[in-house]
């Protein structure tokens, strides 16, 4: 097979460049170890930026979003037993977040790439990345036991952080920057009407806790956890009790309980690799980055990379310009490192690290009680929540 942009992974990042690629008249194919049920009901992230909704409705894929999204202008924090509301639009111009799961995301990309004579892989096996810094990399694969190779003018390497693009390039050409954090993320769904229709980022002695929401009927709720809590340890009452006992604030406000309906644990890390590219293999989305979730970054961020590789990629078929993929990198990792910047901000701010003592824990009230308070703090806040621009 031979298409212009062979594409490896099925997430928002691989999906979303397909999608622009295709908008500018370039072809691409898309590899996919999973099978597509599987990508369209695995659960992660819901906060959309401002840049990544606008870009959904530009490009004809947010109908749906439109409809069944759901709009927040403000964010909550809590500490000291009280909640503080950030006002987001009146803050930055009148911008937002929207809260739509990111299954759902991946669910209109792909019915839109299909939709348009898209194709998509889904099961492949042993998929495997050749010849990237030659003129026509290489992509194989097997598919119910057949071998398939595909030849391409360029390869995004679009397939997460355990995927098989990033590992394929030679050892010393790319650099690796990392924190590992010392503590989890247990998060949750429940059905449970969300008794907050704004999200709220929790601060307390017994450790971080977030309250998020999917739908009127359905709440979605984080804690802060050690990074090999076991599950089997976190009975669905003693999840509520954690949960209560955290978010409670003084005026009686709670989340409402109700039926767990899935459960994990998120390990956290900050990752992020330099250059982005090697020959003809362009890496985006979590493949190149990791941020940990506390700022909510991820989808936003992987969206952001295949933009700018879209039209890099547009500018050399329309022009035969090479410049702007040759500055991908560095014009991605200007915005990675300020949103890399802000997750690893928001979570020291607001979780338990261990051997922190009185003095730490003054100092993240105060940064707190600033951030809420001052309209400089909560500018800040508001202008990188709701997102920094992507060009
Ligand atoms: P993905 O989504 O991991 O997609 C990669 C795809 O590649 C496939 N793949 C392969 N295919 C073929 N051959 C191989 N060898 C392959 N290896 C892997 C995989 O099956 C998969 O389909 O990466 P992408 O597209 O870069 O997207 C990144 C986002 O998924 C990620 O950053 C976010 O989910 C992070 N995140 C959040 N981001 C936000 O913007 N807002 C949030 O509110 C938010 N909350 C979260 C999050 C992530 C979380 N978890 C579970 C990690 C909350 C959580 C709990
Ligand atoms: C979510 O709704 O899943 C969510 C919200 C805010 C975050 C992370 C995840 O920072």
């Amino acid at each position: 097979m031979r298409t212009q942009v062979g594409i490896v992974g099925a997430g928002p990042a691989g999906l979303m460049l397909s999608h622009l690629l295709h908008l500018a008249g370039v072809e691409s194919v898309i590899l996919e170890c999973r099978s597509r049920q599987y990508i369209e009901d695995r659960v992660r992230a819901g906060v959309l930026e401002q840049g990544t909704v606008d870009l959904m409705k530009e490009t004809g894929v947010g109908e749906r979003l439109e409809r069944e999204g759901l709009r927040h202008d403000g964010v909550w924090f809590s500490f000291g037993g009280r909640r503080h509301r950030v006002n987001l639009s009146e803050l930055t111009g009148g911008k937002a977040i929207t809260v739509y799961a990111q299954q759902e995301v991946v669910r209109d990309l792909v019915k839109a790439r299909l939709g348009a004579g898209g194709q998509i892989v889904f099961d492949v096996d042993d998929l495997s990345v050749h010849g990237l810094d030659s003129k026509i990399p290489k992509i194989r694969y097997q598919k119910d036991g057949t071998e398939h190779e595909v030849s391409c003018d360029f390869i995004a390497g679009c397939d997460g952080f355990h995927g098989v693009c990033r590992p394929s390039t030679p050892k010393g050409v790319i650099a690796v920057y990392e924190r590992v954090y010392p503590f989890a993320w247990l998060g949750i769904l429940a059905e449970a009407a969300p008794t907050s229709d704004e999200v709220v980022y929790t601060y307390h002695e017994r450790g971080f806790a977030l309250f998020s929401m999917r739908s009127p009927k359905i709440t979605r709720l984080y804690l802060q956890c050690a990074p090999e809590e076991d599950l089997t340890q976190w009975p669905d009452d003693r999840i509520w009790k954690e949960m209560r006992a955290r978010m409670q604030t003084e005026d009686g406000w709670a989340p409402a309980i109700g039926p767990v309906i899935q459960k994990g644990v998120t390990g956290m890390r900050s990752f992020v690799i330099e250059p982005m590219q090697f020959g003809r293999l362009f890496l985006a989305g979590d493949a190149a980055h990791i941020v940990p979730p506390t700022g909510a970054k991820g989808l936003n961020l992987a969206v952001s990379d295949v933009r700018v590789l879209s039209r890099a990629v547009e500018a050399f078929y329309k022009s035969g310009r090479h410049d702007l993929l040759d500055e991908y990198s560095a014009t991605c990792l200007r915005r990675i490192w300020k949103v890399q910047r802000f997750s690893w901000w928001m979570t020291s701010m607001l979780h338990l690290f261990p051997g922190y003592d009185g003095f730490d824990h003054r100092r993240q009230v105060a940064e707190l009680d600033y951030v809420t308070s001052s309209r400089a703090g909560m500018t800040s806040l508001a202008e990188n929540y709701v997102g920094l621009p992507m060009d």
